[in-house]
């Protein structure tokens, strides 16, 4: 990242998306951008002031006529010098204007290296910078609203008002160790639980807001499985609302994988249509079956589908033994309609929801079945768009929290402890962090973000 005397290097990429449209913007930032705004357009313009110029290259031929943005440091999104410049929606003429901002003195950015600087330079915590990615790749409507909570700061708020307090109770307990030999008298104690237990209901709270968003932002795999003919194909096209799957009358239909993007309740959905289980007799849909249980591996939620008329075969009881241990199932009687019965739900391990994919009766109680198979809980608050890394720290400091409540009566390892639960909070906002998890976190962005 340049070296320390010369500041970094002033990045430059096309910072829309790749393909035609009607605007193309290409970015650049570092101290070289008032150089290369007069390189290019002949003129530094008013900061941020939309100003209509032309760009020529390097030898002055022209390439494009737009909009030239400049920012001055450190009012700007990386916190240092940014010129935007505005033109065409074309990938040729975007390329010509990129390669002009290199030959003025810019280099290529990576990924994520403008929102890299905005977080090196104060402008942006980690947990927002993280958003700012998450908020881009939102699937739903919540997940993007619940990224934009994050991005503008309202998790890293939450996580700092646990520090707070963490930071207040260490500084209590500092003191007892400060004084050795006097006896931690019992009101102290209490009181110092009373606190703990406080911050302990806030971090309770904290967790369950980022486990919901966690699961707005990836989002939950769910495969259909079962024998042929028991109406998989159709129960996908129902969930999907349109005929995404060829369904006939005929076993072995499905050969290869269809997959479709759904929203329950704005939860994003990715549910895989797989080709039926059975002893194939064809290559194709042996092929096909593979697939299918390399699906069912990778799956959060397994829909078990079995045919109601005939209930849970021998066949279907083979199937489900070799379901990962550790899979969500739900098992769907389907086809109730050709027996009359009327659609329900039946609570246990694994739930049952008998319906039909043609008539539809029953959809909506496997909607709500696979939302609570998933784990997504009815919140009051709303959630905070979360990564694994957070949930995992949130964790940690969990239970460093519960170890030192049963350290009440030894100042120093319940001061320990507080401390281990503190360092694991300010790694989500990137108080500590090291050089490899920002080069982890920001190596994922886009290009020109
Ligand atoms: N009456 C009734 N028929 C259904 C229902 N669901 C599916 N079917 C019929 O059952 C047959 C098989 O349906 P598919 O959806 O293709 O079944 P599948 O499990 O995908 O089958 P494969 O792809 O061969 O594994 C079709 O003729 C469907 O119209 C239902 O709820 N009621
Ligand atoms: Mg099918």
């Amino acid at each position: 990242m340049g070296n320390a005397e010369a500041g970094p290097d002033t990045i430059a990429a096309i910072a829309t998306p790749a393909g035609r449209g009607g605007i193309g913007i290409v970015r650049v930032s570092g101290t070289k951008a008032p150089a290369i705004a007069r390189a290019l357009t002949g003129r530094l313009p008013p900061p941020r002031e939309a100003t209509l110029v032309a760009m020529t290259d390097a030898t002055g031929a022209r390439i494009d006529e737009g909009i030239a943005l400049y920012f001055p440091a450190p009012g700007s999104y990386t916190g240092e010098a940014v010129l935007e410049l505005q033109g065409h929606g074309s990938p040729v003429v975007l390329e010509s204007v990129l390669v002009a901002c290199v030959d003025a003195g810019a280099r290529l950015a990576e990924p994520g290296e403008f929102t890299r600087r905005a977080f090196l330079n104060g402008k942006l915590d980690l947990a927002q910078a993280e958003a700012v990615a998450d908020f881009i790749e939102a699937a739903t409507a919540q997940a993007a609203r619940s990224a934009l909570r994050s991005l503008t700061g309202e998790f890293s708020a939450a996580v700092g008002d646990l520090v707070a307090g963490l930071t207040e109770l260490r500084a209590l307990t500092e003191a007892t160790l400060d004084f050795p030999e006097e006896e931690v008298d019992a009101e102290h104690r209490t009181d110092m639980q009373a606190r703990l237990a406080n911050v302990r209901r806030s971090l309770d709270l904290v967790r369950l807001r980022s486990r919901a968003g966690s699961l707005l932002r990836s989002g939950v795999n769910v495969v259909l499985a079962g024998r042929p003919n028991v109406g998989k194909s159709s129960l996908l096209n129902r969930l999907a609302g349109e005929e995404r799957a060829i369904v006939t009358p005929l076993p072995g239909t499905t050969r290869d994988t269809v997959r479709e993007s759904i929203a329950i309740e704005g939860v994003p959905f990715n549910v895989v249509d797989t080709a039926g289980l059975h002893d194939a007799r064809d290559e194709v849909e042996r092929i096909g079956i593979e697939r299918t249980w390399r699906e069912v591996g990778r799956a959060d939620v397994v829909l078990m589908v079995m045919d109601f008329a005939f209930g849970q075969t021998a066949e279907d009881r083979e199937i489900a033994a070799r379901l990962p241990q550790d899979v969500m199932r739900i098992d769907v009687f389907n086809k109730v309609d050709l027996r009359g019965q009327r659609a329900r739900r039946v609570e246990g391990a694994p739930p049952e929801v008998h319906l039909s994919a043609k008539t539809g009766e029953g959809i909506g109680l496997l909607r709500s079945t696979m939302l609570k198979a998933a784990g997504w809980e009815k919140i009051a608050e709303s959630p905070f768009v979360a990564r694994e890394r957070h949930l995992r720290a949130l964790a940690e400091a969990d239970a460093h929290l519960a170890a030192a409540a049963l350290h009440a009566s030894r100042p120093e390892f319940f001061a320990e402890e507080l401390r281990l639960a503190q360092a694991a909070l300010s790694a989500i906002t990137g108080e500590f962090s090291s050089d490899d998890l920002l080069g982890e976190i920001f190596s994922r962005f886009c290009i020109g973000k």
